[in-house]
């Protein structure tokens, strides 16, 4: 694969949602020069909710996280581009937003951990197995961005 179709498993979350942020977190991305490959809004299930958290399972905020992610739609979201696993954490800012930068989505938007309004993948890995676990491959869209020569030098 190619370093620049590297891909990221962003979600807006229940409060990002609800108040109001879905398209300034959108506008963030687009304007940073990374492709969207796939997008929904959707109300996600119990078991979908704890498998993507599977890895916190123990931790004593496990079921409330599950809870808050489940008590409405979510916008599932898959971004394209050099680096964008880790340039999409710096763009969201530390977990807990108390911590996050001014500039950052978190450091902007939000102010508690509980209620920190998006997810993004930690690791390529991760990523993978997060837009396995939301997205057919056929809900992929493949076409080529007619930004590409002006966000890329080659
Ligand atoms: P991340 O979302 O920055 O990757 P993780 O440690 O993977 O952070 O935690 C997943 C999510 O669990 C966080 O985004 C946040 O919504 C929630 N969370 C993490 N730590 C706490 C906590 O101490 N209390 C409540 N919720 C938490
Ligand atoms: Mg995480």
């Amino acid at each position: 694969m190619a370093a620049n179709q590297e891909r990221t498993f962003i979600a807006i979350k229940p409060d990002g949602v609800q108040r109001g942020l879905i398209g300034d977190i959108i506008k963030r991305f687009e304007q940073k020069g990374f492709r969207l490959v796939a997008m929904k809004f959707v109300q996600a299930s119990e078991e979908l909710l704890k498998q993507h958290y599977i890895d916190l399972k123990d931790r004593p905020f496990y079921a409330g996280l599950v809870k808050y992610m489940g008590s409405g739609p979510v916008v599932p979201m898959v971004w394209e581009g050099l680096n964008v696993v880790k340039t999409g954490r710096v763009m969201l800012g530390e977990t807990n937003p108390a911590d996050s930068k001014p500039g950052t989505i978190r450091g902007d938007y939000c102010i508690q951990v509980g209620r920190n309004i998006i997810h993004g993948s930690d690791s390529v890995e991760s990523a993978k197995k997060e837009i396995a676990l939301w997205f057919k491959d056929e809900e992929l869209s493949d076409y080529k961005s007619s930004a590409y020569e002006w966000v890329y030098e080659n």
